[in-house]
């Protein structure tokens, strides 16, 4: 916790924010029906086999939905609050910030809570689980696809400068529960050190991140954020 005394000014959240209880996505225990998610996570695999795929996100809504934010969704919320240049850049796509309380959000890769015509482009919730239909459909009748971003796609427009932009303003930059391996998400670390940042890593593990960060604190940030504030 020697990093304490950073955490004033503005403050920027980026990672995921793991519920602890669950496989991560890149973890160990991530399989369902033998997939990998990254198996399923493409529109290859979408274009291939719509039912397949949505039976996985199907799976991952009900036990989503079933998750509770957990103490470091709350002191996210908390810091929002304190800080208000406070910006939450998350990569997790679970609507648990949401759910806690976070008011001012970048999803940098959607939310499976959202949908989005494969035809029509139309972009709408829907929050079901189960869904009573699978594969969904738009009202336009094309195939309904989940509104997140899978490998090979571009970030929702904007979606990245508005980052860059929270990042370039940050004294400091916290990043919580991520890899670091995904771009262009993982990307930020370096900018935002680049920027003047102090860049703190709160994560279980040694990640790709953990060479060039400021600070790092080591355990579950359900533990770690709410005695940072
Ligand atoms: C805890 C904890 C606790 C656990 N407390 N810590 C070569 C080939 C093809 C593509 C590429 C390539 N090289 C680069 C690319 C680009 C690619 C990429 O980055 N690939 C790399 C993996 C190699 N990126 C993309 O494709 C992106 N788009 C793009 O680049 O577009 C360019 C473009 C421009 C113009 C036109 C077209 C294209 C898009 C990336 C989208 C990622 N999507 C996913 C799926 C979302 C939907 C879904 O969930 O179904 O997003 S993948 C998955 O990874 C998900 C996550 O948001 C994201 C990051 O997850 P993360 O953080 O890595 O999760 P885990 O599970 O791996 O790690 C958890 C961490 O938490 C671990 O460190 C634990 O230790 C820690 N932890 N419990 C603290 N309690
Ligand atoms: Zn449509």
């Amino acid at each position: 916790m020697a990093c304490r005394g950073h955490v004033a000014g503005r403050l920027n959240g980026c990672g995921n924010l793991r519920r602890e209880w669950r496989a991560t996505f890149r973890g160990a225990g991530g399989l369902w029906k033998d997939y990998k998610p990254e198996e399923l996570a493409n529109a290859e695999a979408f274009a291939k086999n719509p039912k397949l795929v949505w039976e996985w996100y199907n799976h991952r809504r009900e036990i989503i939905a079933k998750a509770l934010p957990n103490p470091g969704h709350k002191a996210l919320v908390e810091f929002e609050k304190r800080k208000p240049r406070f910006t939450l850049i998350t990569q997790n796509v679970d609507g648990l910030h949401d759910r806690a309380g976070s008011g001012k959000i970048l999803k940098l890769h959607g939310d499976i809570w959202r949908m989005k015509c494969t035809v029509c482009g139309a972009n709408w919730p829907d929050r079901r689980t189960p869904l009573p239909r699978l594969p969904p459909h738009c009202q336009c009748g094309g195939l309904a696809r989940p509104n997140v971003v899978w490998f090979g796609e571009p970030l929702a427009d904007g979606m990245m400068k508005e980052a860059e932009h929270a990042v370039t303003s940050a004294q400091v930059f916290l990043v919580i529960g991520t890899s670091a391996v995904v771009l262009p998400a993982a990307n930020l670390v370096p900018y935002a050190r680049k920027a003047g940042a102090k860049v703190i890593e709160i994560n279980t593990e040694e990640t790709a991140a953990t060479g060039m960060v400021d600070c790092v604190l080591r355990g579950p940030a359900g533990d770690l954020l709410p005695r940072l504030l």
